[in-house]
Formats: structure tokens, sequence, C-alpha cells
């Protein structure tokens, strides 16, 4: 009998119902830049972050006297405090902070999958420490890719696929599902070089448009930390 777990991928938010209640673990992944800010901000020393979906409810949270970040668009939402750039996290004024934060679609799908068992945040940032701590959990885990407005991404693919390839490797995950199997090839060609292999991709051209090359640098970057953001009780705090 086969004990080995699954590892699979759900490339957008909206397919996320045709494997929803399957999988023990899921890893939402917004390389372009959700998860790879709140990564950041972890790594500042942030205390948690509460992901709301919708603006209005980040304006709620905002009136009861809350630190919000809103991004829509790749822009940050006028009256908040910040948006979603890694680099808006390193502050050090935020160091031990709670702060509130709306994506356009990163926090969308972290809502989405709020139900599950265990929500964890992945990125290219936090990769190798997330295969480590995935390889030992001996769970079903699923890969949620925020994708851009229910659209099929690459970024978030790529990040995917490198997370089937890391655990199958370890000899205790397989994969069944074609959506994994096609992130993990994408992943196996864009390897060497994420930068020159995503240059053409949709939401690196939507964020160089909006001089935000630097941000495109640093998500782009594999291992910039080892945090793993963990969803408990509607907050994310580091595991
Ligand atoms: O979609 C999201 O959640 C954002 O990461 C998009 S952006 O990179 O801020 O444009």
């Amino acid at each position: 009998m086969e004990d080995r777990k699954h590892i699979e991928v759900c490339f957008t938010p909206g397919e996320y119902e045709y494997f929803k209640g399957e999988y023990d673990i899921v890893v939402v992944i917004d390389v372009l830049r959700a998860t790879s800010a709140i990564c950041a901000a972890f790594d500042n020393g942030i205390k948690s972050i509460i992901p709301v979906a919708t603006i209005d409810e980040a304006r709620e949270y905002q009136k009861k006297g809350f630190l919000v970040g809103a991004e829509r668009q790749g822009q940050i939402v006028e009256g908040f405090d910040f948006g979603n750039s890694p680099y808006s996290y390193m502050k050090e004024e935020l160091k031990g902070q709670e702060v509130v934060l709306s994506t356009t679609n990163g926090t969308k799908a972290l809502s989405i999958a709020a139900d599950a068992p265990t929500v964890v945040v992945g990125a290219l940032n936090n990769i190798d420490a997330l295969c480590e701590w995935l390889s030992v959990q001996d769970k079903n885990v699923l890969c949620l890719c925020s994708g851009w407005q229910d659209k099929f991404n690459l970024e978030d693919t790529i990040c995917a696929g490198a997370i089937c390839d890391q655990l199958i490797s370890s000899g205790n995950f397989v994969s069944d599902e074609d959506s994994s199997i096609a992130a993990k090839y994408l992943y196996l060609s864009a390897w060497e070089n994420p930068l020159g292999y995503l240059k053409s991709s949709s939401h690196r051209r939507r964020l160089k448009n909006l001089n935000l090359n630097e941000d495109i640098k640093y998500c782009l970057t594999p291992n910039k930390t080892k945090v793993i953001p963990i969803l408990k009780d509607g907050k994310l705090v580091k595991l």
C-alpha cells in the first residue's frame, strides 16, 4: 500500500474548490509579492499579521487603530499606512507590532484556505526552510498559488514546482495531479535563472512598469530567510 504523502498544486484560488478538504497542510504562495513581503515582515521581527481579503475589512481595522497595509493593482491604496513591498516591512518601528494586510490576490488566497487544518506561507524567500519543515510533517500538502485575479501565473507555479521537486526528492511524497507535474517541469526549466525566465511574465511586467524592480529582485531570490509564517486563529504568526 502507498504510504507516501501527496504534494499537489492548485494553480489559482478559483480552482481551490476542487482540492478543498483533501489536504492537511495548505501552503499559500504569492511570490510577487504578498507572501514574500509577509516572510520579510516576520524576518524583521513583526509579531503578527492579520490577513484580510477586502479593503472594507481593512478599513474596519484601521478605524479601530490598527496599522494597516493595503495594495490593489500593485499600488498602495490611498489612506493606508503601507502597501505590499517587502521593504516596507523592514522598518525598525514595525518590530514587535501587529499589522493588518489586504492585497489583490495573496490575502484573498489566505482567506479562502483559512479553514484548512494548517495554513502556512510559502515564497522563494523561505523555500528551503519550508520544505525541510514540510518533509517531516508526514501530511498531505497542497500548494495554493494566488495567481492574478484567479488566472494562472508563472512565478507562483514555479515556486510550487520547486516545493514539489524538493519533497518528491525526499522519497516520502508523490504527486498525482497534472498541475503538480506541470509545475515541477516549469520549475526545472526556470530554476537556473528565475529572473530571466520570468522576464516577460505578466506580473513582472506590471510591477516593472510601477518601478518596482528592486521588489522583484528581492522576491525572486531564494532563501533569504528561514521563517515560516503560519495561520493561527485568523492571524499569521511565526512558526
Ligand atoms: O496580489 C497580491 O496579493 C500582491 O502581491 C500583488 S502586488 O505584487 O502587490 O502587485
